[in-house]
């Protein structure tokens, strides 16, 4: 099968190469497409290397799957051409999400909306992938009311960039400013833009797509999004309230029983959720589960996942091997 991977020079793009090479997704030729300044670079995949081509040349070649990382502006102006010329288009970012006409999806969650008319389908943010995979096996068993997330986010949902300052900083070497603000030994309560309601971008995101993806607007979802000087993966504090009451082991055995999720939690072992051992995972790690003793009904939880695997490149991949074994692609 041809596959483009569109955006294959940037962080989140050389993931999907690792990530399709890892589990063996049926690549026959691989297209791999940058900026026009990359276009003759090369990339390697499994242990062949590639060069980079053109937007243009890739839709010439008519691959069966185009899966996009490279931008709300590029995806909004390149996925329609690709899905004209009838190519699938899987994009990571932001662009499609909350049109109505496009699908937004985590596959333990949600997949089973896909149909073969499909032709952009959207990958949710990072820290909204990883807190649906874990909140809704448990909306299913004891129905959500209300969830209030924390979040403690990686440099690497900034980009090179990011993790580039972070390291310099360390060093005490100088260099470009990702953020406005130092992030070594610093956290900053502010991720992308604020918008009128004094939330920001990233706030909103993780309130109407958990929304879209769940298919279920009475959750009702407030966050607060913080980046901190890590690498792995993100972590989220999540306090939930369900409808119906839970007795803690059961809730454990639902989230071990899931897709997707691996619990870590043992107190007396010290044995809890981190990037640490996240980073380079693609499962969902849960943990620190307790009773929120302060009002019925309501649990809290630690949930920690590489962002760069589950949180973007394993999510969108695990999407086309959907597609692929429900012949839609
Ligand atoms: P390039 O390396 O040529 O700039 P990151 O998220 O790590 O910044 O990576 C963004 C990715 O998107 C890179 O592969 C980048 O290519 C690619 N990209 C940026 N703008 C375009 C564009 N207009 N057309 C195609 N790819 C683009
Ligand atoms: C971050 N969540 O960690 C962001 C990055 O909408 O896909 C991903 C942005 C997106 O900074």
């Amino acid at each position: 099968m041809k596959v483009a991977v569109v955006g294959a020079t940037g962080l989140v793009g050389s993931k999907m190469l690792q990530v399709l090479a890892e589990r063996n997704f049926p690549v026959t030729e691989l297209l791999p497409v940058a900026s026009e300044r990359s276009v003759g670079k090369e990339v390697e995949f499994k242990g062949v290397k590639y060069k980079v081509v053109s937007m243009a040349d890739a839709i010439a070649a008519k691959p069966a799957v185009a899966i996009f990382s490279a931008g709300g502006s590029t995806s909004l102006e390149w996925a329609p051409k690709f899905a004209e010329a009838g190519i699938k288009v899987i994009d990571n970012s932001s662009a499609w999400r909350m049109d109505p006409s496009k699908k937004l999806v985590v596959p333990e969650v949600n997949a089973g909306v896909l149909t073969v008319d499909d032709y952009i389908i959207a990958n949710p943010n990072c820290s909204t992938i990883q807190m649906v995979v874990a909140l809704q096996p448990l909306h299913t068993k004891y129905t959500i009311k209300r969830v209030v997330v924390s979040t403690y986010q990686s440099v690497t949902g900034t980009g090179k960039k990011a993790v580039d300052q972070l390291f310099n900083e360390r060093k005490g070497a100088e260099g470009e400013m990702a953020y406005k603000y130092q992030i070594d030994l610093n956290v900053i309560p502010q991720i992308d833009v604020f918008l009128d309601n004094g939330y920001t971008k990233e706030e909103m995101k993780m309130v109407k797509e958990t929304n879209k993806i769940m298919q279920d607007d009475s959750i009702r979802v407030t966050a607060t999004t913080v980046r901190i000087p890590v690498v792995g993966g993100h972590s989220e504090s999540v306090n939930v309230e369900f409808a119906n009451d839970f007795v803690l082991d059961e809730v454990k055995e639902v989230l071990r029983k899931a897709p997707g999720i691996i619990v870590q939690d043992d107190p007396s072992q010290q044995l809890y959720p981190m990037p640490l051992w996240a980073h380079e995972k693609d499962e969902v790690f849960v943990g620190r589960l307790r009773r929120d003793e302060t009002q019925p009904n309501t649990l809290n939880l630690w949930i920690v996942s590489d962002n760069l695997r589950k949180g973007a490149a394993t999510n969108a991949v695990q999407i086309a091997e959907y597609l692929l074994s429900k012949g839609l692609l």
